[in-house]
């Protein structure tokens, strides 16, 4: 079983990460998870701050000789934001942890709640996810994101209008993480729009993940099914609103006869035409690719604030201005790659388990000669 925890505050000294039950002897590739972090840190629309940051983790247990050891990882980030004396704030934003937080936790400073509900403790969910994503390569299942609305401008090519694995590759290319370059500059215009209003935008993005064995997560029990697994991960990201596993929502529209992926065998294995399930039937991943889409809301700090009330005179006040994302989207998007490595990773584990990746691959080469024998 592996379970991370990550502590730390957006302008504090550092982020920690504590990441439990990778097997050992995993190849510990560092370049590749600061590579993942810098691919978070991309995107038209972020904050100052972005430019300033530079994440590359400080490696301080369990690893030797570039292998991982079984032991807990632990990993550090340094925050160049860190400021050490912050000014208190008394002025909850709408659409932020602020006010709720602060009657939540008894607190007279919605700095205290804040600092930790800031999107800056993603930067510890990549570099988790990371070796999550280097741990499920050895299996070959590869996780990749695209961003295919913001603001309402929406790509029109996704997973089903026939956007291909190679093409969802190119997003890294996109200052938006969008395919399409036409859609890009139309993106990019909605947010340089945006920037002008004093607003905030959100968006959609769609994350595949490939070569998935059949089998991971159970319909025998609610809390074994992969589906909400996944749909709780995803939702835990700051900002998610929505969350729809294939087709989802659309579903709903549809007959049964245009929604269920018809069953074929090619002689060595069963094979599907189409993935409107998402690669998730009955809680169980059936074998084809998982296919997850997110909703994030507009950032909640906005340059012209919206109506707030002072929490100590209790006085109507404009919300609190701080420097901030104006749209954070296609960063999300990355983040939403690591939760989902994070969750396929456990859900592995918990099928082939095992302490070292000898192990675990023995496993799991066993079950897949049994798969194909069926
Ligand atoms: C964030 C506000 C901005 C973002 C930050 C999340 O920070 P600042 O207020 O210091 O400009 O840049 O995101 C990150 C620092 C990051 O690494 O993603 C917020 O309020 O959630």
């Amino acid at each position: 079983m592996i379970r991370f925890l990550t502590a730390g505050e957006s302008h504090g000294q550092k982020l920690l990460g504590i990441l439990e039950g990778i097997p050992a002897n995993l190849v510990f590739d560092e370049e590749y998870i600061n590579n993942e972090l810098k691919r978070r840190q991309q995107g038209f629309g972020r904050s100052e701050r972005m430019k300033m940051e530079s994440d590359e983790i400080v490696l301080l247990s369990g690893v030797n000789k570039g292998l991982t050891t079984g032991n807990p990882i632990s990993i550090e980030l340094s925050n160049r934001g860190y400021v050490k004396e912050l000014d208190e704030i008394k002025r909850p934003r709408p659409g932020h942890g602020d006010l709720a937080g602060v009657l939540k936790y008894n607190q007279s400073d919605v700095r205290n709640i804040l600092e930790r509900a800031s999107a800056r403790e993603t930067a510890m969910r990549v570099a988790i996810g990371s070796i999550c994503k280097l741990f499920l390569k050895n299996f070959d299942i590869n996780i990749y994101s695209h961003v295919i609305e913001i603001g309402g401008i929406e790509s029109n090519y996704t997973i089903y209008d026939g956007a291909t694995i190679d093409e969802l590759r190119k997003a890294d290319d996109s200052s938006v993480r969008v395919i399409q370059q036409n859609i890009e500059k139309k993106i990019v215009d909605k947010i340089k729009e945006t920037i002008e209003l004093g607003d905030t935008i959100g968006g959609t993005f769609e994350i595949v993940a490939t070569n998935m064995p059949v089998g991971l997560g159970s319909h025998i029990s609610w809390d074994n099914r992969l589906d909400g697994k996944i749909a709780q991960s995803i939702m835990s990201i700051p900002g998610i609103k929505g969350i729809e596993i294939g087709k989802g929502f659309e579903c709903g529209k549809l007959y049964g006869s245009e929604v269920h992926d018809e069953i074929f065998h090619d002689g060595k294995k069963y094979t599907r035409k189409t993935n409107s399930a998402g690669g998730i039937e009955a809680g169980i991943s059936n074998g084809e690719n998982i296919v997850v889409r997110a909703t994030m809301k507009p950032i909640p700090t906005l340059k012209k604030p919206l109506n707030s009330i002072d929490i100590d005179t209790k006085e109507t006040s404009l919300a609190r201005v701080e420097r901030s994302d104006v749209c954070a989207v296609p960063s999300a998007s990355i983040v939403g790659e690591s939760m989902l490595a994070f969750t396929l990773a456990k859900e592995f584990l918990y099928k082939f388990g095992g302490d070292s990746i000898e192990e675990v691959k023995k496993n799991y080469e066993s079950y897949m000669k049994y798969i194909f024998s069926r």
